[in-house]
């Protein structure tokens, strides 16, 4: 028998299948989404969860005309193989293929882009004012996650959605978890709302306009019975009872009202959402409101596969895994540790030996590698949730307290957070720690992921100390350097295995603002090269040097270490030795360090022109692997290479190297 996803292609087929028919339709996608992401990696979990949840919508709504706005995005497969794109979606997330979110450029129906955690609500409601300007009549509809809901922008956005507008949807996809376990009094609270009875009670009206259906009554029924055996249900859905004696205070806390109420939103829920009949007779009700409204809808993630029931941290998001027993490839024998391991391992031998230092995520452990210091020492770690400006700030308090707070941000995440660096860190000078982790590319995320833009922010902010670890065991050197400085530092450093260096036992500080030169020139008469590549580009640097000294360049090779403060001294003087100074950094070029260089050149005037390898101005898309997009980009052998020496045949380089030669002689 043929599949029903081989007939759907778009949201008017997804109308035309009985729900017996949606419901086989279900179980197809969770298939293909376990088959397709086997191959290409992603997010695995969030979209095994939403798989009722996105039938449902696209039966009850049509885009593009209503809008769809999810948050994060993550969880967008399934609409996407609901929208026309099933035929490419074998192609996800590899070079040319589909994104692995929402992209205004890839679809019709894709209303918003997004990647970064909490933007759905705030969006969602600026298309509400969009329409209500223009009088027409879309339904504007934001997905969210649990997880989201404890990000900052959230709750700006609903303190804003009832005085704003009257047709509003929102879907609260709650699991329990963002990439790890929800931390906080969010989670908490919401984990009240599912587990005590008063909650539970379904609205009058809503229970009127599901009769009028004809499952009008299953529906009902079905609801009812999640309502009676919440906690059944709820066992159902993976999810816990929350601790006993939280009883209502009366005054708004727990037990007495709602949030969602209280900030002028009606609130429906919790239902299951797995249940595909009660799912459309809720959407089908929220069409019909004329307020403003959230409905909560319990979800697992992980549903159908039990491999990522088990291990729903792992399977948020991942690369190739074996579909019989859920195991990832292993590392090829001999590779290097991941960048964030070594940090966080680092970090838990720092904070043993110092207890002014903790370390603080946004709701990252793993991917940051701070989970090595929750389990080695639980109270030096702080996971405050998807909220890096609250992070940064909380490490702010912390640094007036005279501890070292070291926050492991990605590069990325940390622009939300660029008002408290400046504001915060940076005005009052206070010794906070940044660790960036992927500065440079997330190639199969793409541009939402891609750190390229830290170098740019940070440099021009007084007060603050930017560097860039050549390899592992210089990557702890500075992490024990930034616990003794009195100011802001950043480290820099990439996604993905380190160099394979070994680590020394016991770390070495590094004089602030000191380049490290790695070759001098021999001065035995080839034309001079001073190569200075920044951290994760010194390997690339070795081959160019390689390559020029083979070719009978003169080639010095310098480690800067540090963007800012720049060794000026040695900058300098290997600039004015030089006939070509090359800068390479896992960066946009623009105002990054090659940028930072060229500033320094132009006030001692110096004139030996800089070649400047890094990142275009412009967004780079997302591929299968790191490799395809600096050939593309060419931050490659062959493309330095070249690029110097076409500047050294520009007249500047050549009458320079006549004056050398006058002198010499
Ligand atoms: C600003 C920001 N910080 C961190 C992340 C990394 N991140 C991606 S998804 C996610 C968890 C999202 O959880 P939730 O909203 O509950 O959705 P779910 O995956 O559970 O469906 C996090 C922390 C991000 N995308 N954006």
């Amino acid at each position: 028998m043929s599949r029903y996803l081989e007939m759907v292609d778009s949201p008017t087929h997804v109308k035309k299948l009985t729900l017996e028919q949606l419901q086989q339709l279900a179980e197809e996608i969770r298939q293909e989404l376990i088959t397709v992401l086997s191959k290409n990696g992603g997010h695995l979990g969030p979209n095994l969860g939403v798989v009722e949840l996105t039938i449902a919508l696209h039966r009850v709504f049509t885009t593009p005309k209503d809008k769809f706005v999810w948050d994060v995005s993550h969880q967008i497969y399934v609409h996407k193989l609901l929208t026309g794109r099933k035929g490419r979606f074998d192609t996800i997330r590899s070079t040319g293929g589909l994104s692995g979110f929402a992209l205004r450029s890839e679809s019709e129906h894709d209303c918003y882009g997004a990647a970064h955690a909490g933007t759905a609500l705030s969006a969602a409601l600026g298309i509400c004012a969009g329409r209500d300007q223009r009088g027409s009549d879309e339904n504007v509809v934001a997905i969210f996650g649990d997880a989201a809901l404890t990000n900052g922008i959230s709750f700006e956005a609903m303190n804003n959605i009832a005085p704003t507008t009257k047709k509003f949807i929102g879907i609260l996809n709650d699991n329990e978890w963002g990439i790890a376990k929800n931390v906080g009094a969010i989670s908490t609270y919401l984990n009240r709302l599912i587990t005590h009875p008063s909650y539970n009670k379904l609205a009058r009206d809503f229970e009127r306009f599901v009769r009028r259906f004809p499952k009008g009554d299953i529906a009902l029924k079905l609801a009812h019975k999640a309502e009676e055996g919440m906690k059944g249900a709820l066992t159902d859905v993976g999810l816990r009872p929350s601790p006993s004696g939280m009883e209502g205070d009366g005054r708004g806390g727990y037990g007495s009202s709602l949030i969602f109420e209280e900030m002028g939103l009606r609130y429906l829920g919790p239902i299951d959402g797995h249940n595909l009949p009660l799912l459309i007779s809720t959407l089908e009700f929220a069409k019909t409101c004329d307020r403003p409204i959230v409905i909560h809808v319990l979800t697992q993630k992980g549903k159908g596969y039990e491999a990522a029931l088990k291990n729903p941290e792992k399977f948020h998001g991942l690369g190739p895994y074996d579909i019989a027993t859920g195991a990832t490839l292993p590392a090829e024998p001999g590779t290097p540790p991941q960048w964030q391991d070594v940090f966080g391992q680092a970090l838990v031998r720092l904070c043993q030996k110092d207890n002014t230092i903790v370390g603080i995520t946004a709701a990252m452990p793993s991917g940051t590698g701070l989970k090595h210091l929750e389990k080695a020492l639980p109270n030096r770690y702080y996971d405050v949730g998807i909220a890096e400006e609250h992070a940064v700030l909380f490490a702010c308090g912390m640094a007036t307290m005279g501890f070292h707070p070291v926050c492991a941000i990605y590069s990325t995440f940390l622009q939300r957070a660029y008002d408290c660096i400046v504001h915060d860190a940076a005005l009052q000078d206070l010794p906070v720690i940044f660790c960036l982790d992927r500065a440079g590319l997330s190639a199969q995320d793409g541009p939402t992921h891609h750190g390229l833009f830290d170098i740019a922010y940070v440099r021009s902010v007084p007060n603050c100390i930017a560097m860039a670890p050549k390899d592992e065991d210089e990557l702890v050197d500075m992490m024990f350097t930034a616990t003794h400085e009195r100011h802001p530092t950043f480290i820099r450093y990439p996604r993905g295995p380190a160099e394979g260096v070994p680590v020394k036992e016991q770390p070495r500080l590094i004089e602030i603002g000191k380049a490290e030169v790695i070759q001098s020139f021999s001065n035995k008469g080839g034309r001079k090269v001073a190569l200075f590549p920044l951290g994760n580009m010194m390997s690339l640097g070795r081959q160019v040097a390689a390559q020029l000294t083979a070719e009978g360049y003169d080639v010095a090779l310098v480690n800067p270490r540090f963007v800012k403060p720049l060794d000026a001294g040695l900058t300098e003087f290997f600039g004015r030795a030089a006939e070509v100074t090359v800068t390479l950094e896992d960066h946009v070029v623009l105002g990054g360090y090659g940028s930072a260089v060229v500033e320094l050149f132009s006030e001692k005037r110096i004139t030996t022109p800089v070649v400047r390898v890094g990142w275009p101005d412009q967004f780079i898309e997302h591929a299968s692997t790191v490799e395809v997009l600096r050939s593309k980009y060419g931050l490659t052998v062959e493309n330095t290479v070249a690029s110097i020496k076409s500047e050294l045949s520009q007249p500047a380089a050549a009458s320079k190297l006549i004056a050398q030669h006058v002198q010499a002689g």
